[in-house]
């Protein structure tokens, strides 16, 4: 390629769309597919179907195009997780931090995934869902609960957010369009 092409890439690049993709992970019943009906169309149900496999949704915000992979939950659908995570521009994993009880499962199933030598260096949020529950945990009991304090060779961060109240998702995409790397 001439140098003059490279240089209209690189111009093109500046004031055209950028598109990025994520992967969203996570125990069944954390709350992806309505993290992803809240984030697309803004709204929230309580009575949802268990993602079978994987859905594929996109979503436009100011210049930049999302292309989300919302993926099942379930400890069939688990093996394939990988596969969806590979070169994605960051990984949200999603736990319901008002379930005590698999906070465990969910932390052993994210270090699991992160050991995949395919997915070094991909950017992660983590994000503790249903905080308009009592139960719930804190952020910092999360990121404890989570080993998330021992993570270093890729940027990570972690929020508590609520699907059914909005809380917190403005400071999700903000923290995705700013942090992810933008495929080209
Ligand atoms: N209280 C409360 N409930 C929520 C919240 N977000 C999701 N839920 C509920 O949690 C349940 C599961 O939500 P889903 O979005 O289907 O969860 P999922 O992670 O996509 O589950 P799988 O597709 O099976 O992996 C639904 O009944 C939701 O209404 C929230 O912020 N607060
Ligand atoms: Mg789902």
């Amino acid at each position: 390629m001439g140098i003059w092409e490279s240089f209209l890439n690189w111009l093109r690049s500046l004031f055209f769309k950028q598109e990025m993709e994520l992967s969203l992970i996570g125990l069944q019943n954390a709350g992806k597919t309505s993290l992803v009906n809240v984030i697309t169309t803004g709204g929230y149900t309580e009575d949802m179907i268990p993602t079978v496999g994987f859905n594929m949704r996109k979503v436009s915000k100011g210049n930049v195009t999302i292309k989300l992979w919302d993926l099942g939950g379930q400890p069939r659908f688990r093996s394939m997780w990988e596969r969806y995570c590979r070169g994605v521009s960051a990984i949200v994993y999603v736990v319901d931090a008002a379930d005590r009880d698999n906070i465990l499962i969910s932390k052993n199933e994210l270090h699991d995934l992160l050991s995949k030598p395919s997915l070094d260096g991909i950017p992660l949020l983590v994000l503790g869902n249903k905080i308009d529950k009592p139960e719930a945990v804190s952020k910092n009991e999360l990121t404890s609960l989570m080993g998330l304090t021992n993570l270093s060779d890729r940027e990570v961060a972690c929020y508590n957010i609520s699907c059914k109240n909005s809380t917190n998702i403005d400071v999700v995409i903000d923290w995705l369009v700013k942090h992810s790397k933008s495929k080209s």
